[in-house]
């Protein structure tokens, strides 16, 4: 491998990052950790010696493949590689970065842009879950600019819709069986909707759900109870030790404030979100439309499958469509519209 490694830096949703072809990086997963975290500059709250923007919003890589798998073109890996520690995890989902999968697919050739509009159909190779995604190529090449303003990026950009058929395949929406539980006398709604996420009221930690960010960010008793909670939860979700793993989030929630479904407070599961993930918000949404699930009894429900999760700068407005005749509840489909940007395309050196 020559020092240098072919890399295309994009904004997907509200997150950045690093975008690379699989057959441009090494094989085996340990050295291909060890070249990312060299990358990326970790561990360095910095990442002063690379190309993370020191948030875990913006240290984030897509891996990108042709897909083996008859009627998917390209296979999608995240990797969120932690900014202060010396982590690379595939525990977690992006659906914000999954937002330029499509067009960087197109850009490296993997995929035939249509003259107009593509769909391509993604596997979310973390959780198997499958996706389309379609967003304007005029004359055959991706068109980032356009109409489309989503909360928490400044501007506006070409809309980038995200179907997905599946999140979570054999996976339960409710992972510990149970509608709610009550962990260290706090009760919560543990769901799973292509991300892990504990929704918990923020009344139950004497919140409102309203503070800002560096508010809950300075809070240290609320911190160490908020990490307990997510300990406690991982491992009755099946997840294990979550120590050194982002998942679950853990979201605050309380009723809306601006004329929304819920109003939200996400933990990542450290830092708390500048908005909310993707798949976090389809997940909190999933709880919402549970009846008896924490967040259901405080949301604005609507008549039909759209919500709009409030956050910290703004919406995220989700489609989530359910079966709750089953035990558990079944996904039927649930959507999103987002927007990409191709910021960068190159060549990084690692440390
Ligand atoms: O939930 C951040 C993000 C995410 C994840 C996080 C995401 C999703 O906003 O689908 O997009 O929760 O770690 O990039």
């Amino acid at each position: 491998m020559t020092d240098g490694i072919r890399c295309m830096l994009m904004r997907g949703g509200t997150s950045k990052g690093a975008y690379f072809l699989a057959d441009d990086l090494p094989r085996d997963t340990a050295e291909r950790d060890d070249l990312l975290l060299r990358i990326m500059g970790s561990p360095d709250p910095k990442q002063i010696d690379g190309i993370g923007g020191a948030h875990p919003l913006t240290s984030k890589v897509a891996v990108v493949s042709p897909s083996q798998v008859p009627g998917i073109q390209v296979d999608y890996l995240f990797l969120q590689v932690v900014v202060d520690q010396p982590i690379v995890t595939d525990k977690q989902n992006c659906g914000n970065i999954l937002a330029g999968i499509g067009a960087f697919a197109v850009e490296r050739g993997l995929v035939q842009a249509g003259e107009e509009e593509t769909s391509v159909r993604i596997r979310m190779v973390n959780t198997d879950g499958i996706v389309t995604a379609r967003f304007p190529t005029p004359g055959g090449r991706p068109r980032y600019h356009g109409d489309t303003a989503i909360d928490g990026v400044p501007g506006t950009a070409a809309p980038v819709v995200l179907d997905f058929e599946e999140s979570n395949p054999g996976a339960s929406v409710l992972p510990t069986g149970n509608i709610t539980d009550v962990f260290g006398g706090i009760t919560v709604t543990c769901v799973d909707n292509g991300m892990p996420v504990v929704v918990v009221a923020a009344s139950s930690f004497g919140k409102t759900g309203y503070e800002s960010i560096p508010e809950l960010e300075a809070d240290e008793e609320l911190n160490r109870r908020v990490q307990e909670l997510r300990l406690e939860a991982g491992k009755a979700m099946g997840l294990g030790d979550v120590s050194g793993t982002t998942v679950p989030k853990i979201s605050l929630v309380a009723p809306p404030a601006n004329g929304g479904t819920i109003s939200t407070r996400t933990f990542i599961p450290v830092r708390v979100h500048e908005s909310i993930g993707v798949l976090g918000a389809v997940s909190v949404g999933t709880a919402v439309m549970l009846p008896g699930a924490v967040g259901s009894d405080i949301a604005a429900r609507p008549a039909g499958s759209r919500l709009t999760i409030e956050h910290p700068s703004g919406a995220l407005g989700v489609e989530v469509e359910l079966d709750t005749s089953t035990t558990p509840p079944a996904v039927l489909r649930s959507g999103v519209v987002r927007t990409a940007r191709k910021l960068f395309d190159g060549t990084v050196f690692p440390r």
